[in-house]
């Protein structure tokens, strides 16, 4: 239903500010070095190395006498299972706090930095990138997409915000403060989700793979495949790089599955269920799925909320 795909012309030059970005040789933007969440700070989960049982070498029944019966035989030490063969763990939530949310804004992109939220919003027309007061909601800036882009994930890498549309294979470049646009990309099929990992801008198309880009170049460095108990898992919405895990909306589902980046091994599901409560879903029938994932390093606070839900939770995990 969204079928436009004939605006190929930028908004930077629709604007007339093209002449600065469109060289086609211009040189590629330098991040300053990363903030928070860069490769120094990357946490790698563990990998747990579980001592093999079953070891007859010093066992008791080696110290048997030749007397004593013959001992049964140990039965064979269980193979370890295969990585990735786990079920993945369910987590619960708990809401710690609720904040006001546009119910206008169509959440296609959330990160959370340095006490402000940071949004892109979806739909033709209605597509902004916007920084939001957390407490009240209130949007402080905001830059509107041309009606022709619908807006997706979005993330900050270094001082720069990298913002994905949805069909029209363009992504925008800009200064965190104030939004100035500097820069346009340009990558093959549907941008969904994007985070950033301390390195690699981490983006999802809407498939089970997740796309690896150098914040620099634009370039795609690698791709990763993402499998839930042995299945692929598609449908990859919004993302949020959490201590180590890229976390992922599943579209249309009420869950994040919480993904390995090395080995796409899903090693979790967050279940959300019940979040939104059903009463405001008649004072607010434009409520779309869950999309939105935040996180606040300094605080550890978890931020998720909605499209064009009205509210914005901060939630902790119940161990399942
Ligand atoms: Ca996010």
């Amino acid at each position: 239903m969204y079928s436009d795909r004939s605006a190929t012309m930028s908004e930077a030059e629709r604007s007339g500010s093209a002449g600065m970005h469109r060289q086609p040789n211009a040189a590629p933007l330098r991040l300053q070095a990363a903030g928070r969440g860069a490769a120094g700070l990357l946490v790698w989960p563990l990998l747990l190395v579980l001592a093999a049982c079953g070891d007859s070498q010093g066992s008791p029944a080696s110290a048997a006498s030749p007397a004593d019966p013959a001992p049964a035989p140990a039965p064979p030490p269980e193979p370890p299972p295969p990585p990735g063969s786990d079920p993945p763990e369910v987590f619960g939530y708990r809401v710690v706090r609720e904040f006001p949310h546009d119910p206008a804004a169509f959440t296609q992109g959330l990160f959370f930095h340095d006490g402000f939220l940071y949004e892109s919003t979806g739909l033709r027309g209605e597509s902004t990138l916007r920084r939001v007061e957390l407490e009240t909601g209130e949007v402080l800036e905001q830059r509107a997409l041309l009606p022709q882009f619908f807006g997706e994930g979005a993330a900050l890498a270094g001082d720069y915000i990298f913002q994905l549309t949805w069909e029209a294979e363009i992504g925008f470049v800009y200064t965190r403060q104030p939004f100035r646009l500097v820069r346009e990309f340009r990558y093959s099929g549907e941008g969904w989700g994007l985070t950033f990992d301390g390195e690699h801008l981490v983006m999802s198309d809407g498939t089970d793979e997740l796309r690896f880009l150098d914040p620099n170049t634009l370039r795609q460095v690698r791709t990763l495949r993402v499998t839930a108990d042995g299945e692929a898992l598609p449908q990859l919405n919004e993302l949020e790089w959490i201590e180590g895990e890229i976390w992922a909306n599943i579209w249309t589902q009420d869950r994040i599955a919480r993904i390995r980046p090395d080995t796409g091994e899903v090693t979790a599901f967050v279940d959300l269920t019940g979040i939104l409560p059903r009463t405001l879903a008649l004072q607010y029938p434009e409520m779309d799925v869950l999309n939105g994932i935040a996180w606040d390093p300094e605080n550890g606070r978890i931020f998720v909320t909605g499209k064009k839900w009205p509210k914005l939770f901060e939630i902790e995990l119940v161990e399942p």
